[in-house]
């Protein structure tokens, strides 16, 4: 990656506290969801199918058959989420908006219906002192676009410029934070290339495709916010930057690091952040698209239009090699089993788990080393563009004692090691402004339906009762302190 843009200037700079003991002041803690993880009413007040209905529905694609059809039942259950947010002392939450709820052909009109939804849980979230930060899309294309073809198709960026305006229009007075799309690699590559994620297509051209036009919808949608939301409004993109790491020193890793670096991220922050697509990666790919027809004059201007911060996601960092045969795990890269690689054009590339390392109940290495080093990278490429980490967190096979309470002291321990990496950035130059935990409760996990328990907040999906497990309350505890507290209390 290459240098920022310049005019990519932070609105409001924190001044920085104390970084061994302290964050930033101003630094924003949260915690977030998705419209299709938690509201559940699928079928209410005007909302029609997304692709995540659509896909949730095809049997054998999503485990145990679950859907979202009713998730956490936030769509109804907001006031109390909101309460429990307050509780909790959270002073952000991070939402997205279901683009069918709202415009449920992906044309035309609104619904005021479904927009009052979300200016109810505003309302609510403000009344409460929680700032709304609101995502236009997190993967949940109305169904009927997708039928007109969806991402790969360049007139769903159009679409998605009006919805842009809509919610805009809708919002605007009252959300301060914006953010356009979250992880659009997984809407391509993942929904388009190994077909795990909806719309459960496995073709490498569409993925490209998908992916800039992905790009293209950010840029407009940043275009039609800024001209529609005072000037204070703060407007980003949540990438799921993967910290790439080859597995030895050799010239052949580097070059199996330097492939997945590039579809991996350098598709998205090349255009985003430096105005162009990267080289290598149009010489990696250009046997599966013709970049020359799919990317249009003016297009790069308007992707790239500044955004005040960046969103990232982190999980868990990426171990790959050149391809080996025999020994070592050479398939799991930590996205779901498919004979399709979601890595269009550099398919042929080993992934490994990094030995040694705890791992989450996604079989994900616990390595908070990978959020330092990726907000690190990230401030090395593009000086003094301001970061938010609007992800990160992990899911363990939580379950209720007979006391009625949920002990998650391994989630403690992953907080506490991936906050302490934050305050390392920061102390180190980075400029983080704010934390996301994922997520606020137990959802619906994509492909993997109900079985894997990311909340900071258990939910009996039985009773849809909300029990704040001890990473809730260790969370609410940092929160007042607007520090860390000594290792010794995690756990
Ligand atoms: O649940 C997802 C979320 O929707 C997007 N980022 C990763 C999370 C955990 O897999």
């Amino acid at each position: 990656m290459t240098a920022v843009r310049s005019d990519t200037t932070p609105k409001q700079a924190p001044e920085t506290t104390d970084p061994p003991t302290g964050f930033p002041t101003g630094f924003v803690w949260g915690a977030a969801t998705a419209a299709y993880q938690v509201e559940g009413a699928a079928a209410e007040d005007g909302r029609t199918p997304s692709i995540w209905d659509t896909f949730s529905r095809t049997p054998g694609k999503v485990r145990n058959g679950d859907t979202g059809d009713i998730a956490a039942d936030h769509y109804h259950r907001y006031r109390g989420d909101v309460a429990l947010m307050k509780q909790l002392g959270l002073k952000a939450y991070r939402f997205s908006v279901s683009w069918s709820r709202v415009q449920p052909t992906g044309r035309g009109p609104a619904v005021e219906r479904g927009l009052d939804f979300y200016r109810r849980l505003v309302d609510e979230l403000l009344e409460a002192g929680i700032a709304p930060v609101a995502t236009l899309y997190h993967w949940d294309l109305p169904q009927e676009l997708e039928d007109a073809g969806g991402w790969p198709a360049r007139a769903t960026a159009d679409r998605f410029t009006d919805y842009a305006a809509i919610m805009a229009g809708a919002l605007g007075d009252r959300v301060g934070m914006w953010t356009t799309l979250n992880e659009p690699w997984c809407s391509a590559f993942l929904g388009y290339g190994s077909g795990v994620h909806a719309p459960g297509r496995t073709e490498p051209g569409a993925t490209l495709r998908a992916a800039h036009h992905l790009n293209l919808a950010h840029g407009r949608a940043v275009e039609v916010l800024r001209g529609q939301l005072p000037a204070a409004a703060q407007v980003s993109v949540t990438l799921n930057l993967h910290q790439v790491r080859p597995l030895t020193g050799s010239e052949a890793d580097a070059d199996a690091a330097r492939r997945i670096d590039g579809v991996g991220n350098r598709i998205f922050t090349g255009p985003i952040l430096n105005g162009a697509y990267p080289e290598d990666l149009i010489a990696d790919t250009s046997r599966l698209v013709d970049w020359s027809e799919l990317v249009h004059d003016g297009d790069l201007t308007t992707i790239s239009r500044p955004v005040d911060v960046l969103g990232v996601n982190y999980y868990t960092p990426t171990l790959v090699s050149a391809p080996v045969s025999g020994a070592g795990d050479t398939r799991d890269d930590g996205h779901g089993n498919s004979d399709h690689s979601p890595w269009t054009g550099s398919e042929h590339v080993a992934f490994h788990l990094a030995e040694g390392k705890k791992r989450t109940a996604m079989n994900w290495a616990i390595d908070p080393d990978g959020l330092y080093s990726l907000l690190m990278d990230v401030t090395r490429d593009h000086p003094g563009l301001p970061l938010m980490v609007t992800e990160n967190g992990a899911a363990f096979d939580d379950y209720v004692s007979p006391e009625g309470r949920v002990a998650d002291p391994e989630r403690i321990d992953y907080l506490h090691g991936h906050l302490a990496a934050v305050q390392r950035a920061v102390a180190d130059g980075a400029d983080v402004r704010g934390y996301f935990l994922w997520s606020l409760m137990d959802n619906f996990e994509w492909g993997y339906g109900y079985s894997k328990r990311f909340g900071a907040v258990y939910v009996d999906y039985a009773s849809q009762r909300r029990i704040p497990k001890a990473s809730a309350h260790w969370y609410a505890d940092v929160i007042r302190r607007h520090a860390l507290p000594p290792a010794t209390d995690a756990g």
